[in-house]
């Protein structure tokens, strides 16, 4: 038996079939510093709420899978120093022998699996690193989201990546990419990428039915939601591309690799950009949040028009 966990407010939405939201964990732990991490993690949660879902976050403590997080442990997991960062390679692991995780896009999407939840917010989505071509460096986000059948909601994918190769992938690996509301994909802390999307809906409603599609017809695997973050809280991408590239710079230099490179690029854009990054990444989490529950709140009123 996987040792799982669900929090006492998960459980009930459960148990009486209301709509869930998944959220992950190395947001919290890995994404932003302490304590903007916990009170963005609350807040992500309320506005699942008030817009008619019930949050799960997700994480591993001590060897349990958590489904739903309560106040003490979302608390304790923001301060926690040396939390591994969990992914599809080493999620199982951590659980068999006891460990504490957080959660990336990829691992939360197995747990919302294996609990019954079919979507999950989060900020970015993990992808192809600038200069893969020699390190190699791809987010194993992509491949889950060819293999697990949650929709996950994000403002695109990082911009520190390699934008257009990471699309590339997604589109190979058989992942739709819908843009939310506009034309072309959006870039994290900006509204447009110059990449076309390849599918837009303006509706939770439609992304829903694209959803339950996919499971009718046996298709294995997600979708990638590409929310734009608020026009209020973007940041231009001439101002944030030669951010981008200091930082890109000081971990080359350093010598950041393999699960480094994130955190280490979003801590120093966090501090060249005197918090203006973080603020924007707040933003557009809640963003996120938001649309998901409309898509939680879409899909369980077509599962329950389709059982009568
Ligand atoms: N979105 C954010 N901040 C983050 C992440 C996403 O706004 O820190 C995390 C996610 O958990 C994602 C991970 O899965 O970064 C990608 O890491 P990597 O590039 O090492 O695969
Ligand atoms: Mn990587």
């Amino acid at each position: 038996m996987i040792p799982m966990s669900f929090s006492i407010e998960v459980a009930e939405a459960m148990k009486s079939g209301q709509p869930l939201v998944a959220l992950e964990s190395t947001i919290i732990t890995h994404g932003m510093p302490f304590p903007q991490n916990v009170e963005t993690a609350r807040l992500v949660e309320a506005e699942v709420r008030a817009n008619g879902a019930v949050p799960a976050t997700i994480a591993v403590l001590d060897g349990t899978l958590h489904i739903g997080l309560d106040a003490a442990q979302l608390d304790s997991l923001g301060q926690a120093h040396n939390v591994a960062k969990l992914s599809r390679a080493d999620i199982a692991a951590c659980i068999a022998t006891g460990g504490t995780g957080a959660t990336t896009v990829a691992a939360t999407m197995i747990a919302a699996e294996l609990a019954g939840i079919s979507v999950f917010a989060t900020g970015g989505i993990g992808g192809v690193h600038r200069g893969a071509e020699t390190t190699f460096d791809v987010s194993a986000d992509l491949h889950e989201l060819a293999q697990t059948a949650v929709t996950v909601v994000a403002a695109g994918a990082k911009a520190i990546l390699d934008l257009p190769k990471t699309f590339e992938v997604l589109e190979t690996l058989g992942v739709p990419v819908i843009a939310y509301g506009q034309d072309e994909i959006p870039a994290f802390w900006s509204r447009q990428s110059g990449i076309p999307a390849p599918l837009r809906m303006d509706s939770a409603d439609s992304i829903a039915k694209a959803h339950q599609m996919r499971g009718l017809m046996d298709l294995p695997g997600g979708q990638l939601v590409c929310n734009p973050i608020p026009v209020e809280a973007e940041i231009a991408a001439e101002e944030i591309t030669p951010v981008i590239e200091a930082a890109l710079k000081e971990a080359d230099a350093q010598g950041i690799a393999a699960k480094a490179v994130t955190p280490f690029l979003l801590d120093r854009m966090f501090a060249m950009t005197e918090g203006r990054s973080l603020t924007a990444n707040i933003a557009l989490v809640l963003n996120n949040a938001r649309l998901a529950s409309e898509i939680a709140v879409a899909l369980h009123n077509l599962s329950h028009k389709s059982a009568k």
